[in-house]
């Protein structure tokens, strides 16, 4: 008994402290917004088809819009097939119309590869998040609320969104779109958030969806 005694007047050890990472913690935050929303999370692979990350999004083998993403490609495996580092969760949101019932309202958070060299302000490995609804009689103004809210919802009652016209191949029209950032140390600003847009009726058929029923929204932002 003596010499199992414990010392209870000993100091303990100091605690450590860890913490989630920054990304980690924004991530989680709009994930909850979205959830709130009544957008599901899905996610799917980094090593992706081309068919998914670009055939399937109105990006046919010869189109322009292929040299902008910087891909980087894995040799080619077996029956040829060039597989890819996903330039961006859009894919998932394919695999999401063809896996789910409609309505759908996803959103997929994931890391995306681009061959950008590493510097202040770019990385070869970043992390966005995106977001589709497929339902009847979605319109912009639709995706103009939900931007909005999210914006509110992460930077107070001030913080807004703005449209600019744009073009991507998987949504007509297109839309880039900046946020009213009231709280930016340096004084309240406009920044570059992400891109959005009403889904092509291209997508929506290649998921065997009729455009003349159902319409929908997708957008996409980075994290970092
Ligand atoms: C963006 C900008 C515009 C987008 C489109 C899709 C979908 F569902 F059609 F596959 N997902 N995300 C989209 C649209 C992403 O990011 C800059």
């Amino acid at each position: 008994l003596a010499t199992e005694a414990i010392d209870v007047s000993l100091p303990t050890r100091p605690a450590s402290e860890a913490r989630l990472h920054p990304l980690s913690r924004t991530l989680e935050e709009v994930l909850a917004i979205f959830a709130e929303m009544g957008f599901a999370v899905a996610e799917g692979p980094d090593i992706e088809s081309d068919y998914y990350n670009f055939t399937a999004l109105n990006i046919p083998p010869e189109h322009p819009a292929r040299q902008e993403h910087d891909t980087f490609y894995l040799p080619p495996d077996a029956d040829g097939q060039r597989k890819v580092l996903r330039t961006h969760t859009s894919p998932v949101q394919i695999r999401s119309l063809l896996s789910r019932d409609l309505p759908v309202y996803v959103v997929a958070p994931g890391r995306v590869y681009r061959t950008d060299e590493l510097d202040a302000t770019h990385t070869p490995v970043f992390h966005q998040i995106e977001g589709i609804a497929i339902d009847k009689g979605l319109t912009m103004a639709h995706l103009r609320g939900t931007l909005d809210h999210l914006a509110k919802s992460m930077f107070g009652e001030d913080a807004k969104v703005r449209l600019r016209p744009n073009y991507f191949p998987f949504t007509e029209p297109s839309a880039e779109m900046d946020i009213w950032h009231p709280t930016f140390r340096g004084g309240a600003r406009w920044i570059e958030w992400g891109g959005c847009g009403m889904v092509h009726a291209n997508l929506l058929r290649s998921a065997g969806i009729d455009p003349e029923e159902y319409q929908g929204f997708a957008f996409g932002m980075g994290i970092e």
